[in-house]
């Protein structure tokens, strides 16, 4: 694949769509990369339109209606409509694809979260992505209160924000683990700071990243 694959993860109100959003823009105003580079935008779950309606099953339908693995599987049907119709594609021809939430959702979630066995989601991340990982992942580290505050901020809740703390703690706690497992492929970056200082800490490990990746020197 000749594009790169940037994931940003965390806990429910951590900032991932509003630092997405200023990373996009930053990337497009970056004079030093190609201009006929696109820098795309797209989230699990809903990144198609079968995933969309995916999206609306698992997050507004009644909390007691889908069981944690029913729930598992649909987003692993979800994450192989986006990997094969969606990501593939554009990376193939050489897109920066900036991507809310991936596998290791999958894991804080299903895993840590509803207590899944971790196996059994490796195997089905497998399947699902066929072996696709991400360039980098970025950890939008933040208390759970903090998140969920933010996020309780707006007017409908949806299924999982609904889940009881214990069950958010348990996902932090997930993505704790796996940053520690994969320090290459995941940064941590405190996301209790301003949304400027977030994405200052970001484009900061971007400019890095961009000049291993495309040889390209920033000021
Ligand atoms: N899920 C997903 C699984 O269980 N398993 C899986 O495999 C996958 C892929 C997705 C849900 O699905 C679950 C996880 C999720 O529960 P979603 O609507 O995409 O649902 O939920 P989130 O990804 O959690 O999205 P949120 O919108 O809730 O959070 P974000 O995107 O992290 O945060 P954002 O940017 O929308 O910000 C939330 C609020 O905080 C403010 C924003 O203005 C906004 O009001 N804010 C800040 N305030 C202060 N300081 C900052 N630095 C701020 N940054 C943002």
């Amino acid at each position: 694949m000749s594009g790169k694959f940037i994931v940003f993860e965390g806990v429910e109100g951590s900032g991932k769509t509003t630092q997405i959003q200023q990373i996009q823009s930053w990337l497009q105003r970056c004079r030093l990369l190609d201009p006929a580079t696109r820098i795309v935008t797209t989230r699990e779950p809903g990144g198609t339109a079968l995933g969309q309606q995916l999206r609306q099953i698992l997050l507004q339908s009644t909390d007691d209606l889908i069981q944690d693995r029913t729930e598992l599987l649909l987003y692993a049907a979800d994450r192989a409509q986006h990997v094969e119709a969606y990501l593939k594609p554009l990376l193939a021809a050489g897109a920066i694809v900036l991507c809310d939430r991936y596998t290791d959702s999958t894991v804080a979630y299903q895993g840590y979260g509803r207590q899944l066995d971790q196996i059994l989601i490796e195997q089905l991340n497998q399947i699902a992505t066929g072996g696709l990982v991400s360039d980098l992942t970025f950890w939008l580290d933040v208390e759970v209160e903090l998140g969920l505050e933010r996020a309780q901020g707006r007017a409908a809740h949806d299924r999982i924000e609904r889940a009881d703390l214990s069950f958010h703690r348990r996902v932090q706690q997930g993505f704790t683990q796996l940053a520690a497992a994969h320090p290459q492929r995941i940064v941590r970056i405190d996301a209790s700071l301003s949304p400027e200082a977030v994405s200052q800490q970001i484009q900061q490990v971007l400019q890095a990243r961009l000049q291993d990746w495309y040889g390209i020197e920033f000021a």
